[in-house]
């Protein structure tokens, strides 16, 4: 079989309801899948992005936690597959399919929809989390996970020894077949030859559809299992079936030449502050001007970014930065930022090192390093924010690198009357 029958003949799960606890008041309305990216998207754009683009068009999106935004998001920017031709995202809400419970883990999440995924008669599934940043081409997975007749594939990364007990680690043998899996290892053993470093699993997955319904079947079954596939079937199969581990850097689209493969989880303010802020750099490691993988998303019309010397003569400006449709930059400058769209800075405003989201008014005189701020703020005339760290933990929430999240409801907003 060659890979676009391999993509065509497959279905992706993607799992998208979980909260994302470590974004702090980011996610206290919306699930991480939801939260904006890169001044333009919602992070989970990337995974469906990555499936469109690998010719993978038969998608569930399996929603929980706070989904009202992220279905939104799907209904605005992802109905255009077209159904006549089998094409389609759905999606997945937990609605207690199978007995009286929501999805209790993301094998449960799987679990559930069995009867929808088996209806598509699929000879892949893929089980992809919408959680991470990055570009890959499935495609080559399925062809290697085909070629090595395997039962179930595991994309992995090596990250660094220190970070590994948040990931699944796995050790592979020679042949790269996986002889253990440990899901988030108090101890996480480093890889072979290479003490600082440790196999991590990405939580992309791709099972052989016969084999996933009968794992899954069997995982239900148990009354010890959590329901998930980092604690409970992953780990299970790997001991008794053929799972290899799928070296990322084989499928990674666009790889710069530090040969790197980009993959981010951006999940902590200070990640996501940080994943944001690396697109400012004149050649940042994520391409996003890449024809050949478009990162598809929902785009409002908005007038293109204005910029203006206010009546003051002062010259409105952004220089390092990336600004969005429906921005307006009257007499204020911004230096390295990401400003998202609709986001309005008056005159003798600075913004500086900053992430801000859409429908933001920066007011007069008003001065910003280093913050995160959240969609509908209404930061007032002369506020300092990021300055004086003291001062800012009794208003903001402050993380451990010294990055500001601010939030409507910290700057006293009436946030019913707006959202
Ligand atoms: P985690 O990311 O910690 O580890 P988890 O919190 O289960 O695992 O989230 C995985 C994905 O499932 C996320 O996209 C999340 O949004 C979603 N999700 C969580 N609970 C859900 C639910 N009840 N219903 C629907 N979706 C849900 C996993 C693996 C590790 C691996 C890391 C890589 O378990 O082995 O190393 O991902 O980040
Ligand atoms: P987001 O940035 O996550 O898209 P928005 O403020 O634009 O947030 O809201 C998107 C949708 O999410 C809204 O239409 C609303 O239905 C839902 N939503 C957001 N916040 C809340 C909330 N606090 N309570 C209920 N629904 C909410």
């Amino acid at each position: 079989m060659n890979t676009s029958e391999l993509t065509r003949g497959s279905f992706a799960i993607i799992l998208a309801g979980g909260r994302g606890s470590r974004l702090m008041q980011l996610t206290d309305s919306r699930s991480k899948p939801a939260v904006p990216f890169g001044g333009k998207f919602r992070i989970i754009d990337f995974t469906l992005s990555n499936c469109v683009n690998s010719g993978i068009r038969r998608i569930g999106v399996a929603t929980q936690y706070k989904a009202q935004s992220l279905i939104q998001h799907l209904q605005r920017g992802w109905s255009f597959l077209d159904g006549r031709f089998h094409e389609f995202i759905d999606i997945l809400p937990a609605q207690q399919q199978v007995g009286e419970n929501w999805y209790q883990g993301t094998a449960d999440a799987v679990f559930q929809n069995l009867a929808l995924i088996r209806r598509n008669r699929p000879k892949h599934v893929l089980v992809l989390s919408g959680d991470h940043v990055y570009k890959m081409d499935y495609g080559r997975m399925l062809s290697e996970h085909v070629h090595r007749q395997a039962d179930l594939s595991v994309a992995c990364i090596d990250v660094p020894l220190a970070e590994a007990s948040e990931f699944g680690v796995m050790h592979v043998g020679d042949n790269q077949r996986i002889s253990a899996f440990v899901e988030k290892p108090a101890n996480p053993p480093p890889m072979p030859g290479r003490p600082d470093r440790a196999l991590a699993s990405m939580g992309v997955y791709v099972f052989n559809a016969d084999f996933l319904y009968e794992q899954l079947i069997r995982d239900h079954d148990d009354p010890h299992s959590s329901r998930d596939f980092g604690k409970n079937v992953i780990p299970h199969c790997v001991e008794r079936y053929r799972a290899f581990a799928h070296n990322f850097a084989n499928s990674c689209v666009g790889m710069d030449s530090s040969g790197i493969p980009y993959w981010r989880d951006a999940g902590t303010i200070d990640a996501y502050w940080e994943a944001n802020m690396e697109l400012t750099k004149v050649t940042p490691e994520l391409n996003l001007y890449d024809d050949d993988w478009p990162i598809w998303t929902h785009q409002e019309q908005l007038p293109p970014a204005k910029f203006v010397f206010d009546d003051e003569g002062r010259r409105g400006m952004a220089v390092d930065s990336l600004v969005s449709g429906g921005d307006i930059i009257s007499g204020a400058v911004v230096r390295k930022s990401l400003l998202f769209s609709r986001v309005h800075v008056h005159s003798f405003a600075e913004i500086e090192e900053s992430v801000v989201l859409p429908d933001v008014h920066i007011g007069r005189g008003a001065k910003l390093r280093r913050v995160v701020m959240d969609k509908h703020c209404r930061v007032p005339e002369g506020m300092t924010i990021g300055y004086d760290v003291e001062a800012d933990r009794k208003r903001f929430h402050v993380s451990e690198n010294g990055i500001t999240l601010v939030t409507p409801e910290m700057l006293g907003q009436k946030i019913h009357h707006i959202r």
